[in-house]
Order: structure tokens, then C-alpha cells, then sequence
């Protein structure tokens, strides 16, 4: 069980908050698809992803950065209980859409980095570390339902 201090909540409330979904899911989504291009093998229907170019101009897949952000709200709003928030999600990306759960990570990170351009000088190590705590438990719920 993850406990969380009151500061730890304030932080991440604070960061989601404050964000531009429209934003920065689409910038972190697009990221992952262009540093890690095995990752485009899922998003097959999504139409041109030719090049990063294309990869940043494609409504679709800013559609999509914009959702995953949303489903992080709802880890957000229920920080003391992800793992079963997530369990539905987890058995979709694992049963029907076949995510390899180690994406998940590359994902995580590309956001981290794009949180922190945005942020400055205010994502401090500690920020990081508890963007980081946020992040590992979002992941390892995400993996839950793999086996
Ligand atoms: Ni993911 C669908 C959330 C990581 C590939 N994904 C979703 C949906 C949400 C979501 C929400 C929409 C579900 C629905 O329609 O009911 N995905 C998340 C979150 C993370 C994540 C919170 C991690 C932080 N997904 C990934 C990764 C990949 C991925 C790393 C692949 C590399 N996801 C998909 C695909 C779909 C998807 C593919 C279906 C898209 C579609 O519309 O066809």
C-alpha cells in the first residue's frame, strides 16, 4: 500500500493542476512516438507517422496525448487507490490492445521531461521525486492485470 504525505499530495495536485492538457499530453505522446519508435506500432490506425514532422501534426495522435493525460486525472483524484482506479485500463492495454508493459515507462519519462521544460526552475529534485513516486505507481497499476 502507498502512503502518500500531505506534501507529496500537494505537489502532485499542485502539478496537474496547473496543466495545459491540450499541452502537453499531445507534446509527451508524440515524444515517445518519435524517440522510441517501436511504440508506433500501436497506433497503426492513427493514419501518417511517417516522420516526427508528421508525427507532431497528426490530430489523432494529439487526440490521444490529451486522453492518456485524462487518465492520469483519475489517478490524480484517487491517489490512495490507482491500483484498482486503473484495473480496467490495465486489463484493456494488456488483453485487448497488447501493450508491451515496459512502454509504459518510455511514456512516463517523456512526460517527466516535458513537465519539466515547462515547469523550469519550479520542477525541483524534489518535485522530480515525487513525480517520479506518482509515476511508478501509475505504471505498476497499468501492469497489474499482465500475466
Ligand atoms: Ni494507453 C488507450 C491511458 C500508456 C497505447 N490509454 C488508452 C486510453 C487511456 C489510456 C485512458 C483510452 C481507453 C478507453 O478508450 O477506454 N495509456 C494510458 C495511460 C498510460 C498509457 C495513463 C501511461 C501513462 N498506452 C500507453 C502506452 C501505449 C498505449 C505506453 C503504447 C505504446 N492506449 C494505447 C492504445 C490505445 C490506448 C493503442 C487505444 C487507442 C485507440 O483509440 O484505438
Amino acid at each position: 500500500m502507498v502512503v502518500w504525505t500531505p506534501e507529496e499530495i500537494k505537489t502532485i495536485t499542485g502539478i496537474f493542476s496547473s496543466l495545459d492538457y491540450e499541452d502537453i499530453g499531445p507534446k509527451a505522446l508524440c515524444r515517445c512516438l518519435i524517440v522510441y519508435p517501436w511504440t508506433q506500432r500501436y497506433f497503426g490506425s492513427f493514419g501518417n507517422l511517417y516522420n516526427a514532422a508528421a508525427i507532431k501534426s497528426n490530430p489523432n495522435i494529439a487526440a490521444h496525448g490529451v486522453k492518456v493525460l485524462r487518465g492520469l486525472d483519475r489517478a490524480v483524484k484517487n491517489m490512495d487507490n490507482i491500483k484498482a482506479t486503473y484495473a480496467e485500463l490495465s486489463t484493456l492495454h494488456s488483453e485487448k490492445l497488447h501493450v508491451d508493459p515496459d512502454n509504459f515507462n518510455l511514456l512516463a519519462d517523456c512526460l517527466t521531461i516535458v513537465i519539466a521544460a515547462k515547469m523550469g526552475d519550479d520542477f525541483t529534485p524534489e518535485t522530480q521525486a515525487t513525480f517520479q513516486k506518482f509515476l511508478a505507481v501509475v505504471v505498476n497499476a497499468l501492469g497489474k492485470q499482465y500475466h
